[in-house]
């Protein structure tokens, strides 16, 4: 891990943005910073609080003090005895296993109220809940535990008839917004393995996907998230200028998973090739498509995927632009 001191100074976050990077709310972020004087961000031109990287790790730094009992104060006094030293402490990582702050509730508790807020279309409500899940559990569990399964039960409502499909577009518009936000509090690394995730040729669904891409930009990587629906030849075109380490696609359908099949073979001509990765929906049910697409199945869940894609790159080692 860096020092905190190697890390840019440049302004860049807004103070929402800091909050959920950090898990430390806006309003006690100001309250640090006048009555402890932790930090005096950048102000742009209308006067918003900006943000460095720099601020975000030593917000984080103090998050991490604090939690493990110290005072504010104490905290600002240690990174003031650090600094005077001239020994910056290490950036820490953002672990997506590690819980910001201990749960407050189990995560079908929050599914629940979260499905329930959604089929009554309570936008406030689902995100006050979306909120407080968030500051409970660490991405991955909020995902596989909270989001994934309200998802599958927005779909059998639906399919049971008995939700709108209204109903379910606005829950999963509501999500995908949400989830487009917390994908650009991440700053984008370059110089780390760039990777594009996207959706296969007719597919619509595209949450898993956004939500791969978040817990890979949570992870350091460079991540550029494509959208459902990606046109092979274009996509190919694309990686051919900029030299992505690794393409990830996901598909629900067989339709879309059996678009994939070629993809592999136009990467190969490609200098350098990079790796191909799929996952999603379409290869749980029906499992012998692995064998007929190309490519690396990256495993069931997004965790799965996740972790697989560390090991590719990590022995591929490759950093692109
Ligand atoms: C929201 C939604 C939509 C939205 C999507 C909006 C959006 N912007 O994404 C819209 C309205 C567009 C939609 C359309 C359709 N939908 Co729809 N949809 C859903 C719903 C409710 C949620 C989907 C979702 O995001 N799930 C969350 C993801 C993360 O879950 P998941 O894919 O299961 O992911 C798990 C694994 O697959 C894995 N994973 C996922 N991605 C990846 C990627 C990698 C790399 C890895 C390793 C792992 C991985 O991780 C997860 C577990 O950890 C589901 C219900 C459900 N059970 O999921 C139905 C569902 C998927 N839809 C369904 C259907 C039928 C359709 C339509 C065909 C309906 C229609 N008649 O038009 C169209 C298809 C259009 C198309 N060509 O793609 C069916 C599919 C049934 C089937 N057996 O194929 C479902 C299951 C609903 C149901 N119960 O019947 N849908």
């Amino acid at each position: 891990m860096p020092s905190i001191l190697e890390l840019s100074d440049e302004p860049k976050y807004t103070i929402k943005a800091v909050s959920a990077q950090t898990g430390v709310r806006p309003v006690t972020l100001r309250a640090w910073e006048r009555r402890h004087e932790v930090l005096t961000p950048h102000r742009s031109e209308n006067r918003y609080r900006l943000y460095s990287d720099r601020d975000v790790a030593i917000l984080r730094w103090l998050k991490d003090r604090t939690d493990n009992g110290l005072s504010i104060s104490e905290a600002v006094a240690e990174l003031r005895q650090m600094v005077r030293n001239g020994l910056w402490p290490e950036a820490i990582p953002t672990t997506p296993q590690a819980p910001t702050r201990p749960a407050s509730a189990a995560p079908e508790v929050y599914t629940q109220q979260l499905y329930k807020a959604l089929i009554r279309h309570d936008e406030a409500r689902a995100s006050e809940i979306l909120r407080e899940a968030m500051s409970s559990y660490a991405l991955r569990p909020l995902f596989e535990q909270v989001l994934v399964p309200c998802l599958v039960q927005i779909g059998e409502a639906w399919y049971r008839g008995d939700i709108r499909i209204t109903t379910e577009h606005f829950a999963s518009a509501f999500l995908r917004g949400k989830l487009l936000t917390l994908l650009q509090t991440y700053p984008v690394r370059r110089g780390n393995p760039f990777i594009l995730v996207g959706g296969a040729p007719y597919e619509q669904h595209e949450l898993g996907a956004l939500m791969l891409a978040i817990l890979l930009r949570s992870e350091g990587y460079r991540v550029e998230y494509l959208g459902p629906d990606i046109p092979l030849e274009d996509l190919v075109d694309y990686a051919r200028e900029e030299r992505p380490a690794l393409i990830v696609l996901t598909a629900t359908s067989e339709e879309s998973a059996l678009a994939m099949r070629r993809l592999q073979e136009k990467l190969s001509r490609l200098r350098p090739t990079p790796l191909f990765g799929y996952g999603g929906a379409a290869f749980l049910r029906m499992p012998d498509l692995i064998q007929r697409v190309p490519g690396v199945f990256l495993g069931k869940t997004l965790s799965e995927g996740a972790d697989k894609i560390g090991d590719l790159l990590k022995s591929t080692s490759r950093t692109v632009r």
